[in-house]
């Protein structure tokens, strides 16, 4: 059910909240790309008699990283074959990933595009005549379906009027899972294990972020995809551009953390995404690369992608450097290269892109490139549009700057890291890629704990799945956990807090609160509790500093890591025991910044283990700064006791399917 907009101001929290509890047979935690598809595919699996519910902590019409919409769907195989997704996407991600997940998404990835566009999503199409025709006009050419062609700009993407997607998706995964099924403005905190065997799922604990409530729901399967994290690393803007930020803010790795304390196991945290971005803004570059063909040049105008001393430098990195598509890391290695050596600032030369492109048009079609132009960022990035507009920036004159952003964690844009989870079971996957339940039976898409699923952002050693690729992955979720429930008819889940246990962890920043709150005059400074607001700022400056991040060109080293692990996040968990919160959005803020710590503690432990440097560009161990393929082409997986509060990496096997 989805609540009204608050009245004006954050609402109070009180001491004692509601408690509402339920049970259920499937819970599906989150609801953006990956739960929406979840939602929409469950039903046509489930019996009238299994229940399902999903819980959001937003409103799923505009939730997650496609809550502003997007330009292009990154992720279409068409006429391609689905082997070559999986070159191109072990080879942008150096080598090392999960060639059963990606096999297995690349063939069902085109269905979910084509529902889409059944339920209303303006897909772009190529004319007879090779022109983009977009909008209304686009589909008098046909649906993707009946065979009309889309307009590519990469290999793998294709182009929208996207500004209204995450509504057309949600709207359907809505309809289908029935709006009785829905809790939205709930942020789920914990995942709760079964008290009879710690190994399996139980529930789940979390609360309204618009009344007083706290919920217990407990379940006998769940999804957990709840997308990536954000600002875990400071932002290259602060101050007035706080807030500013490429992925979504509001994703605070509540994936990982929930998962990762649940039990299940973690892999390549180390991974991450540095994008290359339009400075300030934001705006993605993908549009302008392979729609516009904009180039990039150096502080002295040269095109420095294309010259000798480029080519050298990723012949480093073969057989990945050398491939046709430079791998990203690498092409922000090149920009940090020029920008290092005093060659910067990097300019992406829109100018003379839109120049050269509306050499063959007329003016109504000029005009119509400018439009597209600035669409590119509308639906998706609209922050990059308004500061070209505060800059008095026309891309067709003016050419605007492009830099490295500060990390973000995720497994299903351009990084992989996230969760391990069990592939298909079908012969050709590997044994070891496959994980058993306690009946003998191999989950699609489950992780390490028995019941618990995830998909999009969650699922490590698998990116390039884009939007498209995390709606299709939670389809598969869906008939997968419908299966677990059909399997496992004895399932009775029990949880081992209590109702006032959970209560008291949910709710311990608002008491914290209450009880000390008259001691000061201003409510945010007090000896006796921390806010939220501080210790974000205190975390992302820890990990800027030493966790590689902009400070340092994304540079860390094995000394900067053991500080900002064994001194800096060991003493940032202890005060989040003290963290407090007088409303509601403020208890939220209290349980992201607890969600980000674990996440970026992961992260940054992944690169201490790993001894060497997979990703230059997303960041550089400084004491192992080149790739050791003889001790390091296999994943890294950690784990987490949260009963003894500590963490076990190891080193888990790669195996080559597709040659
Ligand atoms: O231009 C809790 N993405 C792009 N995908 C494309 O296909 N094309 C593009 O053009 C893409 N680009 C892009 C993209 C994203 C963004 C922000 C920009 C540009 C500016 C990537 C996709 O959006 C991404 O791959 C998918 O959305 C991932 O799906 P999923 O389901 O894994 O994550 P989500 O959609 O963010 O949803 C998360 C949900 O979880 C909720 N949530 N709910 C309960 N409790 C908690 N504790 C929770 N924490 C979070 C959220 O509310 C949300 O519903 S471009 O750069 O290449
Ligand atoms: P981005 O806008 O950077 O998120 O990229 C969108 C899509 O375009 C992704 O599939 C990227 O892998 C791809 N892409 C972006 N830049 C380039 C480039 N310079 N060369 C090839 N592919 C790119």
């Amino acid at each position: 059910m989805s609540l009204p907009n608050k009245p004006l101001g954050e609402l109070k929290a009180v001491r004692d909240p509601e408690v509402i509890e339920k049970e259920v047979d499937i819970l599906i935690v989150g609801g953006g790309m990956a739960a929406c598809g979840t939602a929409f595919e469950i039903k046509k699996w489930a019996s009238d008699d299994i229940s399902i519910l999903l819980c959001d902590k937003a409103a799923m019409e505009r939730s997650g990283a496609v809550a502003q919409g997007l330009s292009a769907i990154n992720t279409y195989i068409g006429d391609n074959a689905i082997e070559d997704y999986v070159r191109m996407v072990r080879n942008d991600l150096m080598g090392i990933v999960r060639e059963d997940l990606i096999y297995d998404l690349g063939r069902h990835v085109d269905d979910s595009v084509h529902l889409f566009e059944e339920w209303g999503l303006p897909i772009w199409k190529k004319s007879a005549e090779g022109k983009s025709i977009d909008g209304k006009a686009g589909l008098k050419l046909g649906t993707l379906k009946s065979g009309a062609a889309p307009v590519r700009t990469g290999k793998w993407q294709i182009m929208i009027n996207g500004e209204s997607y995450k509504r057309i998706v949600a709207e359907a995964a809505k309809k289908a899972l029935g709006s009785d099924n829905i809790l939205e403005r709930v942020f789920i905190v914990e995942l709760l294990n079964d008290k009879n065997d710690p190994k399996k799922i139980a529930g789940a604990v979390g609360f309204s972020t618009r009344e007083n409530k706290v919920y217990i729901i407990k379940c006998k399967t769940m999804m957990v995809a709840c997308g990536g994290a954000v600002n875990i690393y400071q932002p290259r803007s602060v101050g007035e551009g706080k807030g500013r930020a490429w992925y979504p803010v509001w994703n605070a790795g509540s994936t990982y953390t929930m998962a990762l304390r649940a039990g299940a196991e973690l892999s390549m945290m180390e991974n991450r995404f540095t994008p290359a971005r339009f400075k300030d803004g934001y705006g993605p570059v993908g549009a302008w690369f392979l729609l516009f063909k904009a180039h990039l040049e150096n502080g002295l105008g040269e095109n420095y992608a294309a010259s000798d001393k480029a080519k050298a430098e990723l012949q480093r990195y073969a057989p990945y450097g050398t491939a046709a598509i430079t791998p990203t890391c690498l092409r922000n290695h090149l920009m940090l290269f020029e920008m290092k050596s005093g060659r910067g600032p990097i300019i992406m030369k829109t100018s003379t892109a839109l120049q050269k492109l509306g050499q063959t048009m007329d003016k109504k079609e000029l005009k119509h490139l400018e439009s597209e132009a600035w669409e590119d960022f509308l639906d998706m990035t609209c922050g990059q549009a308004n500061l070209w507009c505060a800059t008095n920036t026309e891309p067709e004159k003016k050419d605007s700057e492009i830099m490295p952003t500060e990390p973000y964690l995720l497994g299903s844009h351009s990084g992989c890291c996230g969760i391990w989870v069990s592939g298909p079971d079908e012969a050709w996957v590997p044994e070891s890629y496959k994980i058993k339940a306690s009946n003998g039976k191999v989950y699609n898409r489950m992780t390490t704990v028995e019941g618990l699923f995830t998909a999009g952002d969650g699922i490590g050693c698998s990116g390039h799945k884009f939007s498209s690729g995390s709606h299709a992955e939670g389809r598969i979720v869906g008939k997968e956990m419908v299966r677990f429930v059909k399997d496992n008819p004895d399932r009775k889940p029990e949880l081992k807090e209590s109702k006032d246990e959970l209560v008291n962890l949910v709710w311990k920043p608002v008491r914290l609160y209450l009880d000390n709150c008259a001691y000061t005059t201003a409510v945010d400074l007090n000896p006796n509790y921390a806010k939220p607001a501080g210790m974000a700022l205190r975390l992302m400056k820890a990990t800027n500093e030493y966790g590689g991040g902009t400070a340092t060109y994304y540079q860390t080293s094995s000394k900067a890591l053991d500080i900002l692990i064994d001194d800096l996040l060991f003493m940032m968990h202890e005060d989040t025991d003290k963290l407090a919160a007088g409303d509601l959005h403020e208890l939220m803020r209290c349980w992201e910044i607890y969600h980000r710590i674990y996440t970026v503690e992961a992260h940054v432990r992944h690169i201490r283990f790993r001894k060497e440097t997979r990703y230059p560009g997303f960041y550089y161990q400084a004491d192992f700064p080149g790739q050791d393929d003889a001790n390091w082409f296999c994943f890294v997986n950690s784990s987490y006791d949260k009963a003894t509060k500590e963490w076990t990496l190891k080193k888990q096997d790669y195996v080559k399917i597709i040659s």
